[in-house]
C-alpha cells in the first residue's frame, strides 16, 4: 500500500524532471529582464467589450484625423481601423523616435510552414524602439475575415488599451499607432473565434521586450517559456525532481 504512494512520488519527480529537460532543450530566450506576468494575464483583455454591436455610431469619430486622441473609427464594407494615432505622443514620449512601416499578409499560405496552424501572418514578430511610431498595412490574401489587434496599449491614449486593424476577405487595411518608452512585449492576434489558437498570433517587442508570449508561430515554443527562463528556477525545478524521484524510487525498493 505505501509503496504505491513512493511510486507516486518518484514518478511526480521523474515529471519534473522531464519538465525541465525539456525546457532545456528550448533555445535559449533573447532577452529577458523582469518577468511581468501581469502582462499576461488574459483576463485584462476584456473581449466583451470588443461585441461589434457595441460599436454603435455614437462611439464613432467622424470628424476623421482631425479628432482627439482615441475612439477614432473607420468602418465600411472592406473592415475597420479602429484607435489609430498617428500624432499624439504618449506621456513618456518626448519626441517620436522613430518611423516603422510593416507590411503584414495574413493568410493560410503563410501557415504552411508551421505544424499544427491553418492561418498565418507573414511575419510573426514586430521589432521596434520605445517611442516609434507603426504603420501597419494588414493585406488579407484568404476569404474569411482577418484581424491585426494589439492589446494593452496605454489605455488614457487606447481606448481598451487597442490598437485594431480588421480586413475582410481580400481587403487591405492601414493603420498608424505610436507605442509608449518602455520595454515591453504586446501581444498581436486576430480576434475571430479560434484564429489565435490557429496561428494568428504574434509579438509586438519595444526595445528590448518583456517577455516571450508562448505558442508564436516560428518564435516562442508551445509552452510558457517564460516559467524555465530563470536559471534558479530551473534548477530548482530539476533538483527538486531529481531530489523526489530517488527518495521515492528508494523508499519503493525499501518498503517493498
Ligand atoms: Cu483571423
Amino acid at each position: 500500500m505505501k509503496g504505491h504512494r513512493y511510486a507516486t512520488v518518484a514518478l511526480a519527480g521523474l515529471l519534473c524532471l522531464l519538465l525541465a529537460s525539456r525546457a532545456f532543450s528550448v533555445d535559449a530566450p533573447r532577452s529577458g529582464p523582469a518577468m511581468d506576468h501581469s502582462q499576461m494575464d488574459h483576463s485584462q483583455m476584456d473581449h466583451s467589450q470588443m461585441d461589434h454591436s457595441q460599436m454603435d455610431h455614437s462611439q464613432m469619430d467622424h470628424s476623421g484625423h482631425g479628432g482627439h486622441a482615441g475612439h477614432k473609427m473607420t468602418l465600411d464594407a472592406e473592415g475597420m481601423v479602429m484607435n489609430w494615432n498617428e500624432d499624439t505622443l504618449p506621456e513618456d514620449c518626448s519626441a517620436i523616435s522613430r518611423d516603422y512601416a510593416f507590411e503584414v499578409h495574413a493568410g493560410t499560405k503563410y501557415a504552411e510552414p508551421y505544424n499544427g496552424t491553418i492561418f498565418g501572418m507573414s511575419q510573426h514578430e514586430f521589432r521596434v524602439e520605445p517611442c516609434s511610431r507603426i504603420t501597419v498595412t494588414f493585406i488579407n490574401e484568404d476569404e474569411v475575415r482577418h484581424q491585426f489587434m494589439v492589446h494593452q496599449l496605454p489605455k488614457y491614449l487606447y481606448p481598451q488599451g487597442m490598437f485594431h486593424l480588421e480586413a475582410a476577405g481580400g481587403a487591405t487595411k492601414t493603420g498608424t499607432f505610436i507605442v509608449p518608452s518602455d520595454n515591453r512585449t504586446y501581444l498581436v492576434h486576430c480576434d475571430l473565434a479560434q484564429h489565435m489558437e490557429k496561428g494568428m498570433k504574434g509579438q509586438l517587442v519595444v526595445g528590448r521586450g518583456s517577455v516571450d508570449l508562448p505558442s508564436v508561430p516560428g518564435v516562442t515554443a508551445n509552452f510558457r517559456r517564460d516559467w524555465y527562463t530563470d536559471p534558479v528556477v530551473l534548477l530548482g525545478v530539476f533538483a527538486g525532481g531529481l531530489g523526489f524521484s530517488l527518495i521515492g524510487l528508494l523508499l519503493f525498493l525499501w518498503r517493498r
